[in-house]
Formats: C-alpha cells, sequence, structure tokens
C-alpha cells in the first residue's frame, strides 16, 4: 500500500472546517467526516487562512548520473527519481506520479519536470548578472539590458504557478494510436513559486508601436531546427490579469539549469511550451512566431488527420487556429496510486481518494466530481485551492520579490481535490473516474481527442479496481515513457478497442472490429540464425577503409565487399566506419537495397554497445579549435541558414553561413555533401545529396541550389525540397561530406573511385537542377585557361525559364568558344527559340554525342551525367548504342 507523505506541508492540506464546508453540499457524503487511513497526516492543526504554502525540502543534486556523462548535459547533476521519456538524451522527464503529489502544492525544483527539445545551455553562476537579453522589432525603445538591470530597476513579484506540458497524460493517446509525440505520464506538471518581473512592465518602457500583435520569445538553447522560440499575443502581455513574468528565481532560489537558468519566461494558464527558457529576446511584431517549434509543435489537429495526411500537407500547420494556448481542463487521481493494494481485512470504514486537477487561462476549476459507475452518478469531491492563500498575504515580501494577487481573480495553480469513499462502495466498484469542470462550465470529456502531436489530452481518468481475494487492486491507465503496465495495455492486449466508447471493453456487437491496428512495413535486413555480439571496442577496431564496418539499428554490417560497386562511392562507406549510420542509411536507401542488407550483416552490437553509441551524432563540441574547412565526412556539422533568394516559382539558391568567416566548405569539385533536415511533423531524418553552385573556394558561406517540387494534385512533391522551402532563416541545417566517386582534379585530371584517368574531352549532360554538381566540374575546366580540357554540355529543360544558372553558362561559352559546347533543349520551346528541342534521349544523343561526332577516341573522353532517373536510363542506353562504354560513363 502506497504510504502518505508524513512531511507534506500541513498548509497544503486542506482544513477540517473547509472540508465540512464542501461535504454540506455534496448530498452523497456522510454528515458526519470520515476517518480513513489517509486522514493521518492531515489531523494536523488547523491552518490559518494566511498560511501559504512554502516550497518542500530541497536538495540539489550534486552528482551527475552516469548516463548523462556521455551527453552534451555531461556537467549537469539530476535527480535519479525522474522518468526519462525519450531516452538519455534530450532531458525530457516527470517525476512518478505519487512522489510528485507527496511534495505537495509546491513542487521542489528537482522533481518539477523538464520539457528540452536539446542540450542544455551552460551558464556560470559568475555570468548570471551579466546574462543579456533584448526587446526588439516593432517598438519605439529597444532595450538590451542585463539581469542585474532587470532585477534593479524593475519591481520583482513572487508568484505561485503552475505548468504543464501539452503533452501532459499522452502516454493515454499512444496506446489507442501511437501519436508523433513521446509518452506522458499523468506528472508532466509542476509547481512553483515564481520571482521576476512582469513583462508588461517592460513592454511599457518598450512601446510597442501601432500595428504590433505579437510577443515572439527566444531561447539560448540551439536545436535541430534553430533556437528554441514561440509567441503570444501582445494583448495578452500588457494584461496584468494575464500575469505573463519574466522570472529568474524558482522557490526562492536562482533557477536550475533544466528550468531556463538564469532567466525564462512564464506564462501562467497556457501550455507550458510558451514558457520559454534562457530566455534571450522578445520580438515584438505584427505576425505570429515563425519559429520551427511553434509552427511544428504545439498543436492539436482535427482528429481526421493522419500521421499522414499531416506530413503530406504543410497547410495543416499552418492554420493558427489549431496552435494551443490555453490549457484545457484536466484531472487525474494519485491515489490510489497505480499497483496500490488495499487489504479489505481491517480496513477502515472510508478510503480517501485524492489527486490533482488544474483549469486554463486562469479559469479556475469550479468542481471535481467522481464515479464509480462509469458516470451514471457522480459525487462532488472536496477541493484546496492553495493558490488563495497567498491573495490573502497581500503585499508581503517573499524570496525579493512582492505577493501581490488579492486584485487578480485568475487561478494560475492546480488545486487539489480529496473524497472519502465507503469501502464497501469501492469493493463493489469496477472503476474509479475523476472529472473536472472550469468557472466557463467547460468539463472534461468522456471520450478522448486524439490528435497527431497528443496534446491537451484530457478525458475522464479513469483508475480500474480488481477484487483479489482479500484486497482491492488498483490499475491507472498507463505507466509513462515505455514503461509497461496499466489498464490501457491490458484492455488492448485482450483485444478491446479502447476507442469503442467503453474504454475497450466488451459491451455488446458495437466494439466488434477489435483494436485498432498498427501497420509497418519494415523490410528484415537482418541473417537469419546469426547469433554473434560485436562490442563496442571491436566495431571502433573496423573504423578505416581496409575493413570497414558500421552500425545500422543496431546491427553490425561489414561494407568491405561493397567499397567498390557502392553508388554513394566508398568514401560513403569508409566515412560511417565504425560509426552508427541509421538515419543515413534508412533515409537514403532503396527497400531492394536494404533486402540487401542480410548478406553484409556480421553480428548484433551488444547492449553496452548500443548505449555507447546512443550518445553520440551531438552537437560538435562549441569549445572546440575552428577548423579552416567545413565539412567533416564523419560527423554533421550544422550551418545556419543566412538568406534564401527566389529564382523563380521553384528554385531558390539557400545560403549558409559558415562556422567563421574564413572557413571555406572544404568540397573537392566534382564531390557532393548531404543535408540532413528533421521531417517536420514525423522527426524522421531526411536526408539528401547536394553539390553547391558556390564555389569551393568561397570564405564564410556556401550556397546551395534547390529546385522545389512541390506537391500538385497528380503528383506527391518532394519531401526535402518542401522542407527546405519551409525553414526559416536563422535555423540550423546539418551537413555531411564530402561524399562521391569522383573528382576533378584539374588539367583533364580526374579520379574515379581513386582511380586517376586523364580526360581530353567532357560530355556533360543533365536535366533540371542535375546541373548543379556538373556546374561545378564545369566552371573549374572553364575558369582555367591553361586547362586544354573540352567540354560539351546538354542542358535539357521544360522551359525557357527552368535553365538554371544560364547566365553563368553562357558567359563561360562566350569565353570559351574554341573548348566548349553548350546545347540547351526544351521540351516546350517557345516559338522564338532557336536552341534545340524534345527530350534528352537517343537521336538527340546520336545527333550531338556519339563518339563519331565528337571525334574522340576511346579512353580519351568521359561522360558525367545527372538527372531525373528516367533521364539517366534513356541516356544509357542510347550511350551504349552510340559506341560509348560503361567505362567511360559516370552517373553522379
Ligand atoms: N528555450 C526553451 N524553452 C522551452 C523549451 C525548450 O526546449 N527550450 N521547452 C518548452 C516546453 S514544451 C515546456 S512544457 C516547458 C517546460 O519547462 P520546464 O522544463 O522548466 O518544466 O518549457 C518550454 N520552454
Ligand atoms: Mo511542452
Amino acid at each position: 500500500m502506497a504510504t502518505e507523505n508524513a512531511t507534506a506541508t500541513s498548509t497544503s492540506q486542506i482544513t477540517r472546517e473547509e472540508t465540512t464546508q464542501l461535504r454540506r453540499v455534496s448530498a452523497d457524503l456522510p454528515p458526519t467526516p470520515p476517518e480513513s487511513e489517509h486522514s493521518d497526516a492531515e489531523k494536523g492543526e488547523a491552518t490559518k487562512p494566511s498560511d501559504y504554502p512554502l516550497p518542500p525540502d530541497s536538495k540539489a543534486p550534486t552528482e551527475v548520473i552516469e548516463v548523462d556523462k556521455k551527453t552534451p548535459d555531461g556537467w549537469l547533476p539530476r535527480d535519479p527519481r525522474l522518468i526519462r521519456l525519450t531516452g538519455v538524451h534530450p532531458f525530457n522527464v516527470e517525476a512518478p506520479l505519487t512522489d510528485l503529489f507527496n511534495e505537495g502544492f509546491l513542487t521542489s525544483p528537482e522533481l518539477f519536470y523538464v520539457r528540452n527539445h536539446g542540450a542544455v545551455p551552460q551558464v556560470q553562476d559568475e555570468e548570471i548578472p551579466d546574462w543579456e537579453f533584448s526587446i526588439e522589432g516593432l517598438v519605439e525603445n529597444p532595450i538590451t539590458l542585463t539581469l542585474k538591470d532587470l532585477i534593479a530597476g524593475y519591481p520583482q513579484i513572487t508568484c505561485p504557478i503552475t505548468l504543464v506540458c501539452a503533452g501532459n497524460r499522452r502516454k493515454e493517446q499512444n496506446v489507442v494510436r501511437k501519436t508523433k509525440g513521446f509518452s506522458w505520464g499523468a506528472a508532466g506538471v509542476s509547481t512553483a513559486l515564481w520571482t521576476g518581473t512582469m513583462m508588461q512592465e517592460l513592454l511599457k518602457v518598450a512601446k510597442p508601436k501601432r500595428g504590433a500583435r505579437y510577443v515572439c520569445m527566444e531561447g539560448a538553447d540551439k536545436l535541430p531546427n534553430g533556437y528554441y522560440g514561440t509567441s503570444v499575443k501582445l494583448n495578452w502581455a500588457m494584461d496584468p490579469n494575464r500575469g505573463m513574468m519574466l522570472a529568474h528565481k524558482m522557490n526562492g532560489e536562482m533557477l536550475r539549469p533544466d528550468h531556463g537558468k538564469p532567466l525564462r519566461a512564464v506564462i501562467p494558464g497556457q501550455i507550458g511550451g510558451r514558457s520559454v527558457k534562457w530566455l534571450k529576446k522578445l520580438i515584438i511584431t505584427d505576425k505570429p512566431s515563425d519559429n520551427w517549434y511553434h509552427i511544428y509543435d504545439n498543436r492539436v489537429l482535427p482528429t481526421s488527420v493522419s500521421p499522414e495526411e499531416s506530413a503530406n500537407n504543410q497547410a495543416w500547420w499552418m492554420d493558427e487556429r489549431y496552435a494551443i494556448f490555453d490549457l484545457s481542463c484536466n484531472s487525474a487521481i494519485a491515489y490510489p496510486a497505480h499497483e496500490e493494494q488495499l487489504c479489505l481485512v481491517g480496513a477502515p470504514e472510508f478510503y480517501r481518494a485524492k489527486g490533482y486537477a488544474y483549469g486554463g487561462g486562469g479559469r479556475r476549476i469550479t468542481r471535481v466530481e467522481v464515479t464509480l459507475d462509469k458516470g451514471k452518478t457522480w459525487r462532488l469531491a472536496n477541493i484546496d485551492y492553495a493558490e488563495d492563500r497567498y491573495r490573502e498575504a497581500a503585499g508581503t515580501e517573499l524570496f525579493g520579490g512582492t505577493i501581490d494577487m488579492e486584485w487578480r481573480e485568475a487561478s494560475f495553480c492546480w488545486c487539489f481535490w480529496n473524497i472519502d469513499i465507503p469501502l464497501a462502495e469501492l469493493r463493489d466498484a469496477k472503476d474509479i473516474f475523476v472529472r473536472c469542470m472550469d468557472e466557463s462550465m467547460t468539463i472534461q470529456p468522456r471520450d478522448m481527442y486524439w490528435s497527431v502531436l497528443g496534446m491537451m489530452n484530457n478525458p475522464w481518468f479513469r483508475v480500474t479496481i480488481s477484487l483479489e481475494k482479500d484486497y482491492l487492486r488498483f490499475e491507472h491507465p498507463t505507466q509513462p515513457a515505455l514503461i509497461p503496465g496499466g489498464w490501457m495495455e491490458r484492455v488492448k492486449a485482450a483485444g478491446g478497442n479502447l476507442a469503442n466508447g467503453y474504454w475497450g471493453e466488451k459491451i455488446g456487437s458495437e466494439d466488434a472490429e477489435g483494436p485498432v491496428e498498427e501497420v509497418a512495413k519494415e523490410i528484415k535486413m537482418t541473417k537469419d540464425g546469426l547469433n554473434t555480439t560485436i562490442t563496442i571496442d571491436d566495431l571502433r577496431k573496423h573504423d578505416k577503409e581496409d575493413q570497414p564496418w558500421f552500425v545500422v539499428n543496431g546491427e553490425v554490417y561489414d561494407g568491405t565487399k561493397f567499397l567498390e560497386g557502392h553508388p554513394g562511392g566508398a568514401q560513403s562507406i569508409v566515412s560511417a566506419a565504425g560509426l552508427d549510420a541509421t538515419d543515413e542509411f534508412m533515409a537514403i536507401h532503396s527497400e531492394t537495397a536494404k533486402a540487401m542488407m542480410p548478406t553484409y550483416h556480421i553480428g548484433s552490437l551488444d547492449e553496452e554497445g548500443k548505449k555507447a553509441l546512443s550518445g553520440e551524432d551531438v552537437q560538435p563540441d562549441p569549445s572546440a579549435a575552428p577548423t579552416p574547412t567545413f565539412l567533416d565526412s564523419r560527423n554533421w556539422k550544422k550551418a545556419i541558414l543566412h538568406s534564401k533568394t527566389t529564382v523563380s516559382w521553384d528554385t531558390r539558391i539557400f545560403t549558409f553561413k559558415l562556422e567563421h568567416d574564413a572557413q571555406t566548405v572544404g568540397l573537392p569539385t566534382g564531390q557532393h555533401l548531404m543535408i540532413r533536415l528533421r521531417d517536420p511533423v514525423t522527426r524522421e531524418a531526411i536526408i539528401r545529396s547536394y553539390t553547391p553552385i558556390s564555389e569551393t573556394s568561397k570564405p564564410g558561406y556556401m550556397d546551395v541550389l534547390v529546385k522545389i517540387y512541390f506537391d500538385s494534385a497528380e503528383r506527391k512533391g518532394g519531401k526535402m525540397s518542401q522542407a527546405m522551402d519551409s525553414l526559416p532563416i536563422g535555423h540550423f541545417v546539418d551537413f555531411k561530406g564530402p561524399i562521391g566517386k569522383f573528382e576533378y582534379l584539374g588539367n583533364g585530371l580526374c579520379s574515379v573511385n581513386g582511380a586517376k584517368r586523364n580526360v581530353k574531352h567532357f560530355v556533360m549532360i543533365c536535366g533540371g537542377s542535375g546541373i548543379t554538381p556538373i556546374y561545378q566540374v564545369f566552371r573549374a575546366v572553364m575558369q582555367d585557361r591553361q586547362d586544354p580540357t573540352r567540354c560539351t554540355l546538354l542542358d535539357g529543360n521544360r522551359l525557357v525559364e527552368d535553365i538554371l544558372v544560364k547566365e553563368e553558362l553562357d558567359a563561360f561559352a562566350r569565353d570559351n568558344e574554341e573548348r566548349c559546347k553548350l546545347l540547351y533543349t526544351l521540351t516546350k520551346a517557345p516559338e522564338e527559340w532557336d536552341g534545340l528541342r524534345g527530350r534528352i534521349a537517343g537521336p538527340l544523343l546520336a545527333e550531338h554525342a556519339s563518339k563519331e561526332v565528337l571525334g574522340t577516341e576511346k579512353g580519351e573522353a568521359m561522360v558525367l551525367i545527372c538527372g531525373p532517373e528516367a533521364l539517366e536510363k534513356a541516356c544509357h542506353k542510347a550511350l551504349l548504342e552510340n559506341g560509348w562504354s560503361d567505362e567511360e560513363l559516370l552517373f553522379f
């Protein structure tokens, strides 16, 4: 049986007087206050009205937990009781629900739930006073301020506020049908006393201009898609009733690193995602934030939108109506706890059930109700609004801030409810549910509203009761993270349909359709009967070209046999040697390629090895010395999107800023790099090869030309190019390389898979954006006036305006008439077009690119081809027919 925490602050408990008062309005309850075994801790002295709760005992953790050591947070001590929801890193955790509830109204910082999208910015204590942040954008007086100035120059307040992650209780949704979010239990909620400045005070000084409507906030945490940021409406921020603040203290001490040290926004009544941590900027704008995390996170899309539909149709994410701000009202049962057992022999006559409830937007929870008969009848629970006791303490100084809430009607904190249930009734019940209602009479729904991101889940919270021999056993709906247990899994496993409106129980014919199936089409990549385990040390020994091993999904593969034939060049295998290549492998390879993998499978990495790899591929060490070139063939490197130039309706040049002004990209001519983005919705890695069009010697920046393949009525567009197109400026993108089997070394010398070879004449064939790798080689040849190599370039497109880098190509051709022949062909040429017409295929190639026409001897020329698969196939066939051999052809 779970025990009461005898040290729970007596102030957070309900007073006897209040209890009796509430009981009077509840017809279901017996007239006299019953005794229960839970009531001991509550028998303490009746509290005075002004006895507001003080923080529970707190000890800042001092030891870095072993698993954290390999992560970028390896410097940060944490509480081992916290349950990790997303593996080791980033740190997303909740406390066990019972521990959280037992702490009482206020949560200690070490048990307060954490939601980090990435690594925690490290700020030393001595740097705190000088932490700078700014208020900019549409304001008369832009302000840059240090934390020291903020504390000295503005009134400080202290106020209790509950934060709730929008994903609280998401595990229940994930059991019904997997959402795109990780599995929070019911403890993604915590309360603290926050000390700081009202946001409104700063905004008044900055003076928003006419037209200003939003306050965008940005944190200091660098993430895969830029800095974390979001926005709220300016008129809310200006409204003291909304209580928005910039806090630097939590329960009277400096913010802990996981909670935003040294400064964060606290946005009461709204989902936690709006309370930006490690706050650097407030930007006043006329539009909502275009931050990636604002757009693709914290939304409740219509329930009919499937994960696939949400990935296919960007419009769902752009609709501001689906963005969440105010929390929905919600409640959960803490006692009975999950797997609590209540011995019926000698038990008191009443059992006291307890839990929490919270509302959104400052709305008070006006009732909490409990049912033992699936909603046929409800009984009213007692509610303790500990928050109100701070209102009674008006004007008191606490932790360097004034308690100033007596005038404000809003309720920004959770409240605790309890109800005494006669044991006999509990014994006969199958389950116990709780639901709450707020002051707008909005009530928690009976049924779950499933949505893609699994947010704001708030159906009635159900705990099942089973009578075993002489005790009652209780089960919560789920356990957080991957922890098994809970009635939902049990019911689902038994074939119940959780969405049948009766919590998956058999109620008749309606639920005959059975559980919702999850379809997963996977290609088997392991060898049958192979039982070898491989240690991380063994793996690490094979990190070179002589016998490269690599890991995909925890399985080890030997890439040696593939060094020669691999379409991506030997380098792409060598780059992965000794490493985990899961993301790239899965993103780049076709089902056919995957089906070949069992042949190369040599064993499974042992658990230790898997753990060791899981900490890898994190941000590069920021303290590492800057390198002269940007690319690294073994690690993903980040560059920030600096600007976007629209070249045509479907073509953009993305300019990325490298790590420092003198840095060059480090890409040999003719080679490519990989760009990795996360799918905005599924979070899967999307990886594609590109060749920048900027010169490889350009310092500080690199330009990548991308043709956007938009979705159309007939066809799905390109995942990658559309994701690139929706990237806001200032966001980080991952790069890795170089890759490719071809390199142009200059003066006709090239290298193919490491073998050197002289070329007198290049035939370059490309279509659409296939020009980009070709262009690198073409430019290198043309720029060097001493280079005797000739080029015949055949570039196929639909319309004139589709021809990429045409001006540059034309200029090179004009300046090098004697060794360059430039041929454009169009499939939709205008009348006045004097170039070629039609597709690049047999006839065109026979006329312009046959050996005979070009007059080249065997081995003197080389054909470089890059374009859509159909073009490459057609060319391959035609070229062989025109006297070329495979050794003379190179497909990019
Ligand atoms: N800078 C920054 N602020 C952030 C986040 C983040 O990852 N980075 N996560 C947000 C989310 S989704 C939540 S729920 C809250 C969690 O605050 P906590 O970790 O202090 O509980 O912080 C919000 N603010
Ligand atoms: Mo969140």
